[in-house]
């Protein structure tokens, strides 16, 4: 019953998994070639800032049920279930699987009998089934007789992890049934929701899941650049549209950032880049990855019109995260608008309570510190604090008064109430004092 659990990767996937599993009572050996993350586990200290984990984490090391180790061959030897949550980084548009290489390489030195194999690093379709049974079978044992190999996909979002995680339902695919039957057993004690399907299908399923959504937001970004030059704002036509039971657009900014939209619809056609319609899925990482250049060129027209010169400017940037929420500053839209600002000339000042990453941007610890004597402020991440910024305080600090919303943070009437010049992606009105 108390079955033993290794996870091979201490990265957020891997530690909230961790976390979770020993919270159910499980026992988990945490394993990273990273000391100073091992060192954390066994001290109970979580590096990670996600909603509940701090305190799960602290109570399942105390009780012994959670205890990390750099020894991956000792822990998969002694484990029932291994579950493989490393990085597979996407570089010029190929998944670089080295890590995954490196971690089935150490389970297949401690293959056993009755083990199951879980992987839930994002992968290209048939890695499961083809690479990794193949490489595990390297080493004479046969998968679904003596041992068992399975993908389970995360599903969690940076922010709603240990949520998400408990609740979100579970893809679960076998390389065959028995691998499935094997992977239910040991996740439905953590999550109820759990739904069958093979190894391919899974893997699949997770990438497809990665590219819609961000074949949607390049849609409602195209939209964006459009109604800019038609002078209206997208936010409204977008809401408008949405009233159609059937439409669900999602939302333009200043740019998608994160590990998964940005590499994930790269991995999903990997399977046959050159189908000319896997065109579809480039141009709209193109549109997304425009969005920060957009920003840009939005913040340099705003000045002008304002009579100010980029090369001279008092910029604060809102937002390093590349969301709402979070902390989490990976592949986030922020880096290209503070780095080409500050390029420009700009003398640019990050404020983002959730981190202290600026880009090489000046840090400011309060939103007061950050906009005074600034000539404009660009928002870029859609933090709930930003929601409420008072815009009579910040208008009289400011040397003028100008907004760029990237993430309609704020609203544009209501900053036009306030004098302020307010620019923003996607809106084309003209709405300046
Ligand atoms: N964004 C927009 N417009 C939107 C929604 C998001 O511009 O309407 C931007 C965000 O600002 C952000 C980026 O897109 O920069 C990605 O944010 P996200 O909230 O869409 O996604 P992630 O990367 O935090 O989490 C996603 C989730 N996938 C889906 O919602 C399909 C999560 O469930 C996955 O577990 C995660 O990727 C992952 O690890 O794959």
């Amino acid at each position: 019953m108390n079955k033993l659990i290794s996870i091979i990767g201490l990265g957020s996937v891997g530690l909230v998994s961790a976390v979770v599993f020993a919270s159910k009572g499980y026992k988990v050996v945490g394993v990273d070639n990273d000391v100073d993350k091992v060192r954390a586990v066994n001290n109970g200290r979580c590096y990670l800032s996600e909603p509940g984990l701090d305190v799960l984490l602290r109570d399942v090391v105390s009780k012994g049920f959670l205890r990390a180790t750099t020894d991956v061959l000792e822990a998969v030897k002694e484990s029932d279930a291994v579950v493989i949550a490393v990085p597979t980084p996407v570089r010029d548009g190929i998944a670089d699987l080295s890590y995954l290489r490196d971690a089935l390489e150490s389970v297949r030195r401690g293959l056993h009998r009755g083990l199951l194999v879980v992987i839930e690093s994002t992968i290209p379709p048939g890695t499961t089934a083809g690479f990794a049974k193949s490489l595990l079978e390297e080493s004479g044992l046969r998968v679904e007789e003596d041992f068992y190999l399975v993908h389970v996909p995360e599903r969690i979002a940076p922010g709603r992890a240990v949520e998400e995680l408990l609740n979100m339902p579970r893809v679960v695919g076998g390389v065959g049934l028995r691998s499935t039957e094997k992977a239910v057993e040991l996740y439905s004690r953590v999550n109820p929701k759990l739904l069958t399907t093979d190894a391919t299908t899974a893997e699949f399923v997770k990438l497809a899941e990665n590219t819609y959504r961000d074949l949607n937001i390049a849609y409602a970004n195209l939209l964006a650049v459009l109604a800019e030059k038609l002078g209206i704002d997208v936010y409204e036509a977008i809401r408008l549209a949405n009233t159609h039971q059937r439409v669900h657009i999602h939302m333009p900014g200043a740019g998608v950032g994160g590990s998964c939209l940005t590499k994930d619809p790269y991995m999903l056609i990997s399977v046959d880049p050159d189908f000319w319609g896997s065109e579809l899925v480039k141009v709209a990482r193109r549109i997304n990855d425009y969005m920060p250049i957009h920003t840009v060129e939005i913040v340099e027209k705003a000045l002008r019109e304002a009579g100010l010169e980029i090369n001279s400017a008092r910029i604060t940037v809102l937002g390093a995260a590349y969301k709402g929420g979070v902390s989490d500053t990976r592949e986030s839209p922020s880096k290209h608008i503070v780095g080409e600002l500050i390029k420009k000339g700009s003398k640019v000042i990050v404020y983002d309570p959730y981190t202290s990453e600026t880009f090489g941007g000046e840090r400011s610890l309060s939103l007061e510190d950050a906009v005074k004597d600034s000539d404009a402020i660009v928002i870029v991440t859609d933090h709930p604090e930003f929601k409420n910024i008072d815009l009579d305080v910040i208008g009289r600090i400011m040397r003028h008064k100008i907004i760029i919303d990237g993430r309609r943070v704020i609203e544009p009437y209501q900053a036009v109430k306030h004098g302020f010049r307010y620019y923003g992606v996607g809106f084309g009105r003209a709405y300046r004092l």
